[in-house]
């Protein structure tokens, strides 16, 4: 008998027998969850005075609280429930008294969860469960829990029967993939340093071992995508050492009997400022390092115009060159990407031409100007000292008079009349910065590009499965929540980001659920949660939003730092922003994650990004292919519009509507009534946004605008999938192993909506499958193979009822089922089809 209490609990919370203050005994026996729903339908008679009986009730949650912290009921559940409305009419006061000791013993209840992940932690029991969604602790060591050993474990076995484990969570999308035949995303969600990145790789590494890549060399590729890209996105920042400058979205494609055929990667919003500057103990991205020490040893500094002394680029965090080469660990990252590049399939020109860019950038960053000063003109600048120049513009394969002239005056058209101005010395060092801005972003997207066309499924294999390119498991690893001492424009998108994949969450965990239930008429618990609609709002919202502000005032030119600040204040009226009294040019925001401190300084130029239109032209005057490429049109991302279209014509319309509801919260849009044309409308803008050029568009695309199309692409993405969530938690902020700082677990579970999820994982029905579908997929467990069975309720009730499965619920169209009977259900069917293979096999003389 399939006893989930017992035994999930065992790994997962450790529930432990409760105890009963005033209720009856037999109630005491039972599972508080189930007490607690039998009470008010049958309060015992020293209970018949409502009064009296909500007071002892609290002290009954509470009680379970202490025991059994995952039996909290939802405040609005209970409130609402007629027993307890009835206790208290319309009084408000004891209402509110209600609600407040509930609210505390929910505390009780996060101290009692706080406490239950410590003892595991301390076991170095990194992983548990609350409900399908995995919380993974950092463990900041080492573990041996990630070997082939492991992964053979953790395939295609029900979850109670192994520890949880990242793994685990894997095999969960792959078997969701290969039974349902639906996309499947896994969401990696955590503030800065929780362990999101290695989650990811952790779960790339179990999902290329359960599809079968037998093909040694496409496993081998798909394990080296993630390293390649982490060396050009991944920096060393005060939180982290190797914390993600971007948004990555890995897409592995399978047959749909579960081969791994291809992957597909997507990237979002790389800091591309971090080339330039980077705050104070920070460092720039990884692969300039790599190269520096690299091609030292195979010695090449020469070859690749890179000068003895440290490019100011690197220079902020290395007094010494010395230390860059002699760092035996830059150049084994080296050989690594090296290496990386070689197996998935770049070829040794193109390699060569990544190297000649980074290190035009390096040299870029030498370039220095100074003012030329003539008795008419003051604003011109000129370059004193070629070399760096030089240097910069061999590597480019451009001419170094026309770079110079690009970098030191402008073209501008007025009236048809074009005239040439030149550029002071700030302007100078602009123009020269957003070069190696766009240089570095667009090299990035060039990769990332490459390695999709090199990873692509087979043409061959996708025509078989009559499908453009097989089913897809999502792995979303975006940077995390950061809150620093100066928090800049790229925290504000960091932070908008995860606000955004917050919202998903709930939407999902909560707003999709509680909709289905009533669409369907099945009476369940509403549970409570925190909603970041409006943060959101006040980010996103058109034409008033944060965002859309701060687009405004950069379309002016006289604009400053101060009459941004002074902007925001005037329109942002809301309890999650506010201007500090006594600092200056800064704003704060009330994040879902905490408050964070912004410093306006920059946000204009930044959310600008002006690439002057000089720049491009000489860049594609050059000799260099991949050059050319990089600036002869713009980037075109093969993204699947048509895809998404015909995704979500296929949806139920409950995901559709929740999909299209995602995505207006990206551009603010509140009714979506006319659903198909809407989703025209919505794909129509991702077309017009992702074909953005400089030198064409007078409409210039900032960041922010580019953010927000970012967004909305990536949510498109994701809704088509059914996701999974891995919650990663930082235990404490000096990267120490086995330190459980309980204060900041308990702030995380908070904010991340855990303990709401709790409730609503244990009390409602994450799965909801249509009678059809149900039928289709089970009958086997209660008709013969050929007996195809009429797809009704009734049928799907006597499925139901021969797996032997409780507490199920029927709605109008769908059948509803707790998280763990699916699993049981698969298991059952694995198990069947197994007998019946085994005694076709027999009847037919092959066994003997
Ligand atoms: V950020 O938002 O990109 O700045 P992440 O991605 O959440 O951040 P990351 O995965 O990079 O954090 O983890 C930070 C560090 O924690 C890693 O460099 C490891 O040293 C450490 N870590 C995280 N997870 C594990 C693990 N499962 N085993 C061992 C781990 N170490
Ligand atoms: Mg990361």
């Amino acid at each position: 008998d399939y006893s989930y209490d017992a035994r999930c609990d065992v790994w997962s919370l450790g529930i432990t027998a409760i105890e009963l203050a005033d209720g009856d005994p037999p109630l005491a026996e039972m599972h508080p969850v189930k007490a607690l729903f039998k009470i008010p339908r049958n309060p015992s008679p020293t209970l018949r005075n409502p009064e009296q009986w909500c007071r002892s009730f609290s002290h009954f949650i509470g009680q379970c609280l202490i025991k059994d912290f995952e039996a909290r009921p939802s405040v609005t559940h209970l409130l609402e429930h007629p027993f307890i409305k009835q206790a208290h009419g319309k009084d408000v006061a004891l209402r509110q008294q209600l609600a407040g000791l509930i609210r505390e013993q929910q505390e009780v209840g996060c101290k009692t969860k706080t406490n239950h992940l410590q003892r595991r932690y301390d076991e170095l029991q990194v992983y548990t469960y609350v409900g399908d969604i995995l919380i993974a602790l950092n463990p900041f060591q080492n573990l041996s829990i990630y070997s082939p050993q492991f992964s053979k474990l953790y395939h295609g076995v029900k979850r109670v029967d192994n520890p949880p484990h990242i793994f685990a969570t894997a095999d969960a999308a792959y078997q969701g993939m290969v039974t349902f035949c639906k996309d499947q995303c896994i969401i990696i969600s955590g503030e800065s340093g929780a362990g999101k990145t290695e989650s990811a790789h952790l779960i790339v590494q179990h999902l290329t071992f359960l599809g079968k890549a037998n093909n040694r060399t496409l496993r081998e590729k798909i394990l080296q995508v993630n390293p390649l890209v982490e060396a050009f996105g991944n920096a060393c920042t005060a939180i982290n050492d190797n914390s993600s400058r971007f948004g990555k979205y890995l897409e592995m494609k399978f047959t749909p009997t579960g081969a791994v055929i291809g992957a597909k990667i997507s990237e979002y919003l790389l800091e591309k400022s971090r080339v330039i500057k980077q705050a104070m103990g920070e460092k720039n991205f990884h692969i300039f390092y790599y190269i520096y020490a690299g091609l030292y040893h195979q010695d090449k500094l020469k070859t690749y115009r890179l000068p003895d002394r440290t490019p100011p680029r690197l220079e902020l965090q290395f007094d010494l060159m010395q230390d860059i080469v002699s760092s035996k660990l830059y150049k084994e990252q080296f050989d690594a990407i090296q290496e990386c590049f070689r197996n998935i399939g770049f070829t040794e020109e193109e390699v060569n031409s990544v190297y000649r860019i980074l290190s035009a950038i390096l040299n870029t960053g030498n370039i220095e100007f100074a003012a030329i000063t003539s008795q008419h003109q003051t604003d011109k600048s000129e370059v004193p000292n070629s070399e760096a120049l030089e240097n910069a513009a061999s590597l480019l394969s451009i001419g170094p008079e026309e770079l110079q002239e690009a970098l030191t005056s402008q073209c501008v058209v007025t009236r048809g009349e074009t005239i040439i101005r030149t550029n002071t010395v700030d302007k100078a060092t602009d123009v020269r910065d957003a070069m190696s801005k766009a240089l570095y972003g667009r090299l990035f997207s060039w990769i990332v590009n490459r390695i999709n066309s090199l990873l692509q499924p087979d043409m061959n294999i996708c025509s078989c499965l009559h499908s453009k390119s097989g089913m897809n498991v999502g792995i979303l690893d975006i940077f995390g929540f950061e809150n620093f001492k100066k928090n800049s424009f790229e925290q504000l998108c960091i932070n908008i980001a995860n606000e955004q994949i917050q919202f998903y969450f709930n939407q999902h965990i909560f707003a999709l659920e509680q909709m289905e239930y009533q669409s369907e008429g099945v009476d369940a618990s509403l549970v409570e949660y925190e909603d970041n609609r409006p943060i959101l709002d006040m980010f996103l919202q058109k034409p008033m939003g944060l965002l859309s502000l701060l687009d405004e005032e950069s379309r002016f030119p006289q604009a400053t730092d101060q009459t941004l600040v002074d902007k925001f204040e005037d329109n942002l009226r809301c309890k999650y922003f506010w201007i500090p009294k006594r600092v200056e040019l800064c704003f704060g925001i009330q994040h879902y994650a905490g408050k964070v401190m912004y410093n306006v300084n920059g946000f204009l130029e930044k959310n600008r990004d002006t690439l002057p239109a000089d720049i491009v032209v000489v860049l594609r005057t050059s000799e260099n292919k991949l050059l050319q490429q990089l600036f002869s049109s713009p980037l075109t991302k093969t993204e699947p519009t048509e895809d998404f279209r015909w995704q979500i014509n296929s949806m139920s319309f409950e995901s559709a509507v929740f999909s299209v509801m995602l995505l207006a919260s990206v551009w603010s849009v509140c009714q979506c009534r006319m659903l198909s044309r809407f989703v025209c409308v919505q794909v129509d803008t991702m077309e017009m946004m992702r074909h953005p050029d400089e030198t064409t568009n007078m409409r210039r695309q900032t960041v922010a605008s580019y953010f927000r199309y970012s967004l909305m692409d990536l949510l498109s993405k994701m809704v088509v999938g059914q996701p999974h969530f891995v919650r990663c938690i930082k235990p404490n902020d000096d990267r120490q192993a086995l330190r459980f700082c309980k204060e900041r677990v308990m702030v995380q579970l908070r904010y991340t909506g855990i303990l709401e999820t709790v409730n609503i994982r244990r009390q409602g029905y994450s799965h909801r499958i249509l009678f059809e579908d149900f039928v289709n997929r089970y009958y086997y467990l209660a008709f013969r193979a050929h007996q195809m069975p009429e797809t009704s309720k009734e049928n799907a009730v006597a499925i139901l009822e021969r797996a032997k499965l409780e507490d199920w619920v029927l709605g109008k169209t769908k059948v509803f089922l707790r998280y763990y009977h699916v699993e049981q259900l698969n298991l059952l069917l694995r198990e069947v089809i197994a007998r019946v293979v085994v005694m076709q096999a027999y009847t037919k003389g092959w066994l003997g």
